[in-house]
């Protein structure tokens, strides 16, 4: 038995940014990491991801809708094989917009955000991602990202450093992490996975987020 004395709780994190524990449940999630596993394959598949300064990033990724390399968006995979970058599927879109109405609420007046990005990330045991924002997108609604697999830490701050002040949060498989409002250019990044914590019917070995953001393109 593996359930807590003490549920977790959805927490409002910073203004705009909320987490949501177990927002997917096992059966999303093991279609989540099966389509993954299809976005994974070659052509336009999992890359290790080069950046400028001649390094390269530990999470590898797969797009969909709009490659982003360091520090754009392309239509085909211009720091791998060239292939067009994978369709953003709809029934995403729609997974997005319900992530959002859940956390943030419907936008007042406002269209719901029309979500055509999906950066997927895998990371093995010793992988993280550094403090970083999300900045190279035109639009400013929501990001919206899901865990599935390893646990891991996530470090959210403010959009002013990458330093202190910020949170570390323990995600989980299954769980939502939502930032807009004031918090959508918060720097955040990944200090540590925990190997070995994904639920064994998940059957996966690691951690794959799945993020999803506005062009604005
Ligand atoms: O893996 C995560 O939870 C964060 C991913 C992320 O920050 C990004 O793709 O920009």
């Amino acid at each position: 038995m593996d359930a807590e004395l003490f549920p977790r709780e959805r927490t409002q994190v910073a203004p705009g940014a909320v987490h949501v524990p177990d927002w997917l449940d096992p059966d999303r999630q093991r279609e989540l990491v099966d389509a993954c596993r299809a976005w994974a394959r070659p052509p336009a598949g999992l890359r290790t991801v080069r950046t400028p300064g001649g390094g390269t990033m530990t999470a590898r990724q797969v797009c969909l809708g709009w490659h982003w390399y360091p520090y754009g968006y392309a239509r085909t995979v211009v720091d791998g094989d060239d292939a067009p970058v994978k369709p953003f599927p709809e029934w995403l879109g729609e997974l997005g917009r319900r992530a959002v109405r859940d956390t943030l609420g419907a936008p007042d007046g406002e269209p719901e955000a029309a979500y055509d990005i999906a950066l997927i990330n895998f990371y093995a045991a010793e992988a993280r991602m550094g403090m970083h924002r999300d900045s190279d997108e035109k639009a400013d609604a929501p990001v919206v990202s899901l865990s599935l697999g390893d646990t891991c830490v996530f470090r959210f701050g403010n959009p002013e450093t990458r330093t202190r002040p910020y949170t570390d949060i323990e995600l989980r498989s299954g769980d939502l992490f939502v930032f807009g409002g004031p918090s959508r250019l918060a720097h955040h990044g990944v200090p540590k996975v925990q190997p070995g914590t994904a639920p064994p019917e998940l059957g996966l070995t690691g951690r794959l987020n799945i993020t999803l953001r506005v062009s604005g393109r």
